[in-house]
């Protein structure tokens, strides 16, 4: 059969001027079905056109449609095209697994994937292909279809693999000819070492996305050998930087020192740099793990600050985080060489509009490399979301508004379209300042500053971060007028920490049980 692999894209996301990803998630469904025609079409860096799209699809037998919440009307539209030629539909990913029932009921879908997917993949594209174990849609776990009356049937929950290793690597070659993944003009790819999180943040979707259903396994974690393996697959393919996608990398401190002495020893994986997300609090408790991090070639690392206020981070689910651990994290961070991407949550329940612009100022008083305000959002399927519906918070059910730039809800302390407009402010004032652009500079231009190892692409990091990101911004309206004097005027209060709680010492590979930020000693 011909599989068509579609990444829909048509979102314009606040990161593009920085970073474009290959989509992991198609190339590994691709690597379970190796005996199929696999082409792969992604709308993040593949011009959107639909005389192209429809020529692809008339070729083919399936198309397998990924989509993150904001992206599935697109998704939809690529669904809809594919029945009009007669191609059969398979949708999966982050919204199909958090709002099924929607997406199964469009009359374009044929099958919604939901959860992990590749074990459901290789049992579907079996049974489109000639059915040979003769088993019934409704035999296969994890997916949610229409039946004849039109109402949806929703099979019982897949089980979480618990052996990721078996998994195959993925089919990098599909990114054949599409030499456009990168960040800040390093040639980029993906790496996956470990899936799921059990921190149970308040406004994240992963613990519904990695559900285990009484498995007890929702956090697992690829060995040591196959995640070598995986990066050395990614060099020889030519790339520089890789960024690690697990929800959160460092969850155990222990795995995570032996990656990163794997890449040291490696002679090919040393040669690259890398990015991952962490936490603030694990890394205040094993300061060791940054300076690892830093020999290993880490080179950028996303922290969830979120907020200034413990009122916030306590309701959040993340007690163990202060917004002193995070100064001091992104103090270790930036010493050592490595540049932080920080995450800040625009008004969450209970701050009002002064302790927004004091997290504003508190953003900027750190002298992040980058950083990323979000809009307050609750994707559905979340209990977030459903506890926020019950409050009547929820202003959108527009899923183009649930990209992490719009706004989708209210709060009792401030509306949407506050909400949306101190987002504006805050972008306004953290990028288009003249200390961040002078800051940058500075960086960007130091032969012996963090981002020299970027030199070479300081004519890609120009045009597209520093020219393209102020355009974006333009182009939403975010300019140095909308910067509000009582933003200006805003004075970050005083902060002080509470004493470290140490976690006790772990075994290397001890799966987590608690959501307490685990400390191991450096045994170097
Ligand atoms: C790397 C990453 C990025 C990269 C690029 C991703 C890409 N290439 O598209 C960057 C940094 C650019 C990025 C940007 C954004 N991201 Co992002 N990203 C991630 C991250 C960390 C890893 C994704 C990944 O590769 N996972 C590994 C793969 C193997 O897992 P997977 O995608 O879930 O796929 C599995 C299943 O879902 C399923 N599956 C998936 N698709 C399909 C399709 C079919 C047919 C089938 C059968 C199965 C199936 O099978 C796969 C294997 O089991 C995730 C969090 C996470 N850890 O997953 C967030 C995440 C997906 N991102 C998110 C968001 C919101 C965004 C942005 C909109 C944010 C923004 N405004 O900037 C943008 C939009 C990007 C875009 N595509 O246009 C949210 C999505 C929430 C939601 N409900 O949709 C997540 C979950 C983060 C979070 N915790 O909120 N992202
Ligand atoms: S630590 Fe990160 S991945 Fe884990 S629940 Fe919190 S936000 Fe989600």
């Amino acid at each position: 059969m011909d599989i068509l692999y579609v990444n829909p894209g048509k979102l314009m996301s606040g990161l593009d001027p920085l970073v474009k990803n290959p989509p992991l998630n198609l190339m590994t469904l691709a690597a379970m079905v190796p005996e199929h025609g696999a082409r792969l079409l992604d709308f993040k860096v593949d011009t959107y056109d639909e005389q192209v799209l429809r020529a692809e699809l008339s070729r083919a037998d399936v198309v397998a449609i990924t989509s993150l919440t904001p992206q599935i009307y697109a998704a939809l539209d690529v669904a809809r095209i594919a029945k009009e030629l007669g191609v059969v539909t398979i949708i999966g990913g982050y919204h199909a697994t958090l709002d099924p029932e929607f997406v199964a009921k469009d009359p374009a879908v044929d099958v919604v994937v939901r959860g992990e997917g590749e074990h459901t993949f290789r049992e579907l594209i079996d049974f489109f292909d000639g059915n040979p174990y003769h088993v019934e849609l409704k035999d296969i776990d994890g997916i949610s279809f229409k039946q004849e009356d039109g109402s949806v049937l929703h099979t019982k929950p897949r089980a979480l693999e618990c052996n990721l290793d078996i998994f195959p690597l993925p089919r990098r070659d599909l990114m054949k000819g599409k030499e456009k993944y990168y960040f800040m003009g390093a040639r980029a790819d993906v790496v996956e070492t470990s899936r799921g999180c059990p921190h149970h943040c308040k406004f994240c979707c992963i613990a519904k996305m990695w559900e285990d259903h009484g498995q007890g396994v929702s956090y697992r974690y690829k060995s040591l050998k196959r995640i070598l393996e995986d990066i050395e697959h990614v060099a020889v393919n030519n790339k520089e930087y890789i960024f690690f996608s697990d929800d959160n990398f460092t969850i155990n401190p222990g795995r995570v020192k032996q990656i990163l002495e794997g890449i040291i020893e490696s002679k090919v994986a040393r040669k690259l740099h890398y990015g991952c997300q962490s936490r603030v609090d694990t890394l205040y408790e094993n300061p060791w793990l940054v300076k690892l991090m830093s020999k290993s070639k880490f080179r950028q690392v996303f922290l969830g600050i979120e907020s200034l206020h413990q009122q916030s981070l306590d309701a959040m689910n993340k007690v163990h985080t202060t917004p002193a651990k995070a100064k001091k994290v992104v103090e270790m961070l930036s010493k050592e060489g490595i540049s932080v991407y920080g995450g800040m949550i625009i008004a969450f329940p209970g701050e009002t509009r002064e302790m927004v612009y004091q997290n504003i100022q508190f953003a900027k008083s750190l002298k992040l490399s980058m950083m990323q305000f979000t809009p307050i959002t609750a994707f559905p399927g979340t209990e977030f979301y459903e506890e926020m519906k019950a409050k009547g918070m929820i202003t959108s059910t527009n899923y183009l508004d649930y990209d992490l730039f719009h706004t989708m809800m209210k709060t009792e302390q401030l509306s949407a379209e506050e909400i949306y407009g101190l987002m504006k402010e805050a972008y306004a004032a953290c990028y288009l300042d003249h200390d961040y652009i002078k800051q940058q500079a500075k960086q960007f231009l130091n032969p012996f500053g963090k981002w020299r190892w970027l030199f070479r692409k300081l004519p890609y990091v120009i045009k597209h971060f520093l020219i393209g990101g102020s355009n974006m911004l333009g182009e939403q309206g975010i300019t140095k007028d909308i910067i509000s004097d009582e933003l200006r005027n805003t004075k970050l209060p005083d902060f002080a920490d509470v004493p470290a709680k140490p976690g006790k010492e772990v075994e290397a590979n001890a799966p987590r049980a608690t959501v307490q930020p685990q400390v191991i000693e450096n045994k170097e």
